[in-house]
């Protein structure tokens, strides 16, 4: 199970010839009251709040989420999500999130997103995947229906056909739906299939996962919104009915036959150049203020931990005064 998948998605080759394996950081958001066993995955990276871990749990959706993610992309970081939903959108921001996949529930929970952080999300190149629902013809709901967001329908494999679920929620504006992604996988953590737009969801966000990582490979950065929606416009198998369609958005979401001109070219340096006792850098050509300006100890020019974690496009995540330690996550 998963191998047709993986092989029609060209998962498979792309693993193969070592493409778009930079490490993405993807939260998973689902409803607060939702349990986490993070026993069922060790050896993975999964960053779990406290009062979400619940180890008498066996079959929760955000593991099935969670799992299902890690078919495709064993060494990325999850970040589960709890608190408000603002509390959890600055989270991703904070942390330079990647991908939000919201697959519990997309219809109707979270009406009250709040919008200025939303899009400072988008802005700083973070993408929001949502799983289209499973009322099978009542269009879509909630951030599923937001234009913002990646909004995901489910295929399957029956014999040697691709089908849509009947239950895949269509898009009755004509403008919500983007993509199809495979239900009836099995999460690595189980040994039974699991199904539902719910899992379709985190198929697309592993693809853009590689998507992604590739076009940082590339240029240096992570790809805006639109370069994003226009790697799944020019990425996706059409079905159903010729081009877009309200049952299928654009398709059916698959990776390209990987080539050797996709050698990826060596991004440029990051250049910087800091003055003592000023707060304005260069990095790049381009003046960059500084949080603290750099000193002369013992004839050295010495530059803040913070600053040259955040030039690196990282961020400190937490510093305890008494044991001196600094944890940060490196940016790409
Ligand atoms: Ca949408
Ligand atoms: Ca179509």
């Amino acid at each position: 199970m998963n191998e047709r998948e993986k092989a029609y998605c060209r998962i498979d080759q792309w693993d193969a010839a070592g493409k778009g394996h930079r490490v993405q950081k993807i939260a998973i958001w689902e409803l607060q009251s939702g349990k986490f066993n993070p026993n069922l995955f060790i050896g993975y990276n999964i960053i779990v709040p406290p009062e979400k871990i619940d180890y008498s749990a066996t079959n929760e959706h955000s593991m099935d989420t969670t799992g299902t993610y890690l078919i495709n992309r064993p060494n990325d970081i999850y970040h589960i999500l709890s608190g408000s939903t603002a509390d959890r959108l600055q989270y991703c921001i904070d942390h330079n999130i990647d991908i939000i996949n919201v697959s519990l529930d997309s219809g109707g929970w979270y009406n009250d997103i709040d919008t200025p952080l939303k899009e400072a999300f988008i802005a700083q190149g973070g993408i929001i995947v949502c799983s289209a629902g499973n009322d099978g013809s009542d269009g879509l709901s909630g951030l599923s229906r937001d234009p913002l967001t990646i909004s995901v329908g489910a295929v399957k494999f029956v014999e040697d056909r691709i089908v849509r679920e009947s239950f895949s929620s269509y898009d009755d504006r004509g403008t919500d739906l983007n993509c199809m992604g495979f239900d009836g996988v099995v999460p690595v953590h189980k040994s039974t299939p699991v199904s539902g737009t719910s899992f379709a969801a985190p198929w697309v966000g592993s693809i853009l996962a590689y998507f992604r990582s590739d076009f940082i490979d590339r240029n240096g950065r992570k790809p805006t919104y639109q370069e994003t929606i226009n790697l799944i416009e020019s990425n996706c198998i059409d079905i159903e009915t010729v081009g877009y369609d309200v049952y299928s958005g654009h398709g059916i979401l698959r990776l390209p036959v990987p080539t050797i001109e996709d050698e990826p070219p060596e991004i440029d340096k990051l250049r910087v150049t800091v003055t003592a006792n000023s707060t304005i850098a260069n990095v790049n050509g381009t003046p960059y203020n500084l949080v603290q300006a750099p000193v002369i100890v013992n004839g050295r020019l010495m530059l803040s931990f913070k600053d040259i974690a955040e030039i690196t496009g990282g961020t400190v995540v937490s510093y305890d005064n008494e044991t001196k330690t600094a944890v940060f996550d490196i940016g790409c």
